[in-house]
């Protein structure tokens, strides 16, 4: 977008988004002005700012995010997204969005954050990206940028409603804590260029390795426990209670992988939501045995054995690459790469 037209847009932000009585604007209910009244209104306010429909049309064009957004035959013209006026109401649909999303702040927001969850404050809305680079142009708005990452599937499991705006900016109410990962660039500066970034990442990488290495008798002393582990998955084909016991066995594991956590504090920022999700399925939920399980044996105890079996891979991958590696490889094993993707660093 050309210089001049930055100015232009940002004045253009303040009367679409926030105070169109800036100008004596009025927007209707779904956030929509009349382009005619726009223009005219802006020349009365100040004619320097020379707004004509060929500058407002170049600024919606070239617009970096794609702020604004005509009707059909440009009639009218409104944000896309932003607005901190109550009254508007964008009339979009809710959708589900990807998997994962992230949240550009900054750095002196983290403490804060970590307390309330992700609050729209003064807009509609709270503001999600679809990439992680996008996440960090917020960041860098606000100071020194941050990403946190949002498990937005399993909001939209726990009946969370999202929305997508014309410029592809997901939108929000509000993000608890437990949806939040503040992961793997805590304490990492992302204001730096890409490459400092990667190799930050990698040195988690190197962590983790030696984390491993350092725990590997434990490790092992595990594994060869696990190994003979014969009755609680036999107990699971015989329909007995006796099954439950396994969520032991996979805390057991658990409690390991905490401890070769490449991040400062594992308990806080746990694993990748994949995992954790599957952790809570298979050792919190419905996890003392009643009765009427037995009527929903595979649903109720399939996701028990389900978890041991994903822990006891990591176990065994850890295992494995800590004694195959004497450096974090670029080049990964499948194996090693699962691992990184289990504590979010890949
Ligand atoms: C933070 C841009 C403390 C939040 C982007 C953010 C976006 C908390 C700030 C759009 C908090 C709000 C919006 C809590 C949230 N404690 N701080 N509990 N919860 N925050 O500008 O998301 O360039 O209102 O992390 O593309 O930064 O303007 O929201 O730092 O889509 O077109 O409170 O603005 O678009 O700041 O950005 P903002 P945002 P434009």
């Amino acid at each position: 977008m050309r210089k001049e037209l930055v100015k232009l847009s940002k004045f253009l932000s303040l009367v679409l988004r926030h105070k169109p009585q800036t100008i004596g604007l009025t927007l209707d209910k779904n956030g929509w002005a009349d382009v005619q009244e726009l223009l005219d209104k802006c020349l009365e306010y100040d004619g320097l700012l020379g707004l004509s429909m060929d500058v407002l049309e170049e600024v919606v064009e070239t617009n970096d995010k794609k702020r604004f957004a005509f009707n059909e035959d440009k009639t009218k013209i409104r944000a896309s997204q932003g607005h901190s006026l109550k009254n508007v109401d964008l009339g979009l649909e809710p959708k589900d969005p990807p998997f994962r999303l992230y949240h550009g702040t900054s750095e002196d927001r983290i403490k804060s954050i970590k307390e309330k969850g992700l609050v729209k404050g003064n807009r509609q809305h709270v503001h999600l990206s679809l990439d992680f680079d996008t996440a960090v142009k917020v960041g860098k708005r606000h100071g020194k940028p941050q990403v946190l990452f949002i498990s937005s599937d399993r909001m939209v499991q726990d009946g969370y409603k999202f929305y997508l705006s014309d410029n592809n900016v997901w939108l929000t109410d509000h993000v608890p804590v437990k949806y939040i990962k503040f992961g793997p660039y805590d304490g990492i500066d992302l204001s730096g260029d890409v490459d400092e970034r990667i190799k930050a990442r990698y040195s988690k990488h190197d962590i983790l390795l030696q984390n491993i290495k350092d725990n590997m008798e434990e490790l092992e002393k595990e594994w060869e426990v696990l190994g003979n582990i014969e009755d609680e998955v036999y107990r699971f084909y015989h329909h007995s209670f006796k099954v439950y016991r396994i969520q032991q066995r996979t805390l057991q594991i658990v409690e390991l992988l905490l401890k070769i956590s490449p991040h400062e504090n594992p308990d806080d920022e746990g694993f990748c939501h994949y995992f954790e999700e599957i952790l809570y399925d298979g050792t919190i939920r419905d996890s003392e045995w009643e009765l009427k399980h037995n009527e929903r044996w595979t649903q109720k105890t399939r996701p028990k054995v389900e978890a041991f079996f994903h822990a006891k891979y990591f176990l065994q991958m850890a295992i494995k690459y800590g004694k195959k590696y004497d450096e974090a490889p670029k080049m990964m094993d499948s194996g090693w790469a699962a691992l990184t993707e289990l504590y979010d660093i890949r």
